[in-house]
């Protein structure tokens, strides 16, 4: 148990389950959470909250195609309205304000700030300008990514992310935001979660654009990667005050057994899903190992991309969701074994928090540059409901606690972790499962777009008060 995440935090006590108000976030005295300085805030992006996809001079993105082709998302669900956030925005800024979080996650939508021919879109601009230098009044701190996965499409349209192009044309809009926002924004994330674009959206077709082939997977990547490296130093000229990095997906896997075949199979899927992408941003290369689990998918690498792609980063976003238990594939590759009598979330994910303390760890010993980490999203989907104008999100608040445990020990154990964000602040459009899964601290009624306060985000926010009224 020593090793165990929630022995610290005792987070399974009766108490959390029986009444969760009764059991408010408690970190231990010596726990990093304590610190002021340890940025606690929530996440979101702009496809899954903004809605008002045919407002303002928005174009359609990648994910407006994709929702839109019958059998691609659940129940049909679409992000034209989602949260309706667009027109919601002062509301649920107050929302977050209330509720005493420090830090704002968001994205912007490139289809609403640029048109095909790169002629910025004032309208869209001015959204995000009033947005931001609301959240500055309110002293929010504000992460904002540029590219969460709604790629206009009429860059789609010329190849995607399979194009170089679209890489160059990253780096214009790159270069309008951080012009336009500067001074608003305390750190810029290029991309989020590459490994989703490119694996989920052409490596299985999970994802918009909707492309399965693993040559595509590579390719898409390295792109998105490049795109990354030519953002870096454009931001840093445009906005030398502001932070810049990239926020990766990481994914835990564990060994069926201690047969050699098994760990080599976890060890691959740790390749496929973190060194991906965290070699070639922190050591310059790709791992080679990725090419013996899928060979021939080498994608074309032209002379100095890699010292694009490894600019040095501020600071490394972190989203941490489950582990996966995987055996070999009786081949060069593995196959998920699930473990049986597991906690589970509304996604079938595992709660596994030690495995985001084991990969922060493991990370500090495999990247000698590993820059200072912000958990970018952690959180979990449930069936929440609301019931007499409460909801009673007891799952969510044990998770949270066992994985903020799990940073706490990876901190202590060295690592530099200096915030963490809810994912997310409301419940949205989640992708592929429409609005069915529910990863919101905020419980959104979408017939009605009622915000209701989960018991979840009621605890956080009386922790940070408490912490608030410390000396
Ligand atoms: O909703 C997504 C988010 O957009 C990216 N990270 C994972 C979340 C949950 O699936």
């Amino acid at each position: 148990m020593a090793n165990d995440a929630s022995a610290v935090f005792d987070a399974r006590s009766p108490a959390v389950s029986d009444n969760p108000l009764a059991d408010p976030f408690s970190p231990p005295a010596d726990s990093a959470l304590w610190r002021k300085n340890f940025l606690l805030g929530a996440a979101t992006a702009s496809y899954q909250i903004e809605g008002a996809v045919n407002e303002d001079g928005r174009l359609p993105s990648i994910w407006d195609t994709f929702s839109a082709t019958p059998g691609k998302v659940l129940a049909g669900d679409t992000g034209a309205v989602a949260c309706d956030h667009y027109h919601r925005w002062e509301a649920d800024i107050d929302m977050l304000v209330s509720l005493g979080l420090e830090g704002y996650r968001l994205s912007i939508a490139w289809p609403r700030v640029m048109d095909a021919a790169g002629v910025p879109n004032r309208k869209g601009l001015d959204f995000y300008k009033r947005l931001l230098n609301r959240l500055k009044e309110k002293g929010v701190t504000t992460f904002v990514t540029l590219y969460h996965w709604d790629l206009p499409q009429h860059l789609e349209d010329r190849g995607g992310w399979l194009n170089r192009d679209t890489a160059y044309r990253f780096a214009d809009y790159a270069d309008l935001m951080s012009r336009e926002l500067a001074g608003t924004v305390d750190a810029w994330a290029t991309l989020n979660e590459p490994w989703c674009s490119a694996y989920l959206g052409y490596g299985n077709g999970h994802h918009a654009p909707g492309l399965a082939d693993g040559r595509f997977a590579t390719q898409a990547m390295h792109h998105l990667l490049l795109a990354h490296g030519l953002a870096i130093p454009v931001l840093r000229a445009n906005d030398p005050a502001s932070q810049k990095g990239i926020v990766a997906n990481i994914g835990r896997g564990t060994a069926n057994s201690d047969s050699a075949a098994d760990q080599r199979a976890a060890h691959l899927f740790e390749v496929q899903h973190n060194a991906w992408i965290l070699d070639p941003l922190l050591k310059g290369a790709y791992p080679q190992d990725l090419f013996e689990l899928w060979p021939g998918t080498e994608p074309l690498v032209l002379d100095g991309d890699m010292q694009t792609i490894a600019a040095p980063l501020d600071f490394l976003g972190i989203n941490y969701y489950f582990r996966t238990n995987v055996a070999s594939d009786g081949g060069h590759g593995f196959r998920e074994v699930p473990l049986e009598g597991v906690e589970r979330t509304q996604m079938g994910w595992e709660v596994h928090p030690d495995g985001l303390r084991d990969l922060l760890t493991g990370f500090r010993r495999t990247y000698h540059n590993l820059p200072p980490i912000y958990i970018t999203e952690n959180g979990m989907a449930s069936d929440d409901k609301v019931i007499d104008g409460h909801v009673d999100d007891t799952q969510r608040i044990s998770f949270l606690k066992r994985h903020l445990a799990a940073v706490d020990q990876a901190i202590k154990a060295g690592v530099d972790v200096r915030g963490y964000f809810l994912w997310s602040l409301m419940d949205n459009f989640e992708w592929a499962f429409g609005y069915e899964r529910r990863f919101g601290v905020v419980h959104v009624d979408y017939s009605t777009q009622k915000r209701t306060v989960k018991r979840s985000a009621e605890l956080v926010a009386k922790f940070l008060k408490e912490r608030g009224a410390r000396v």
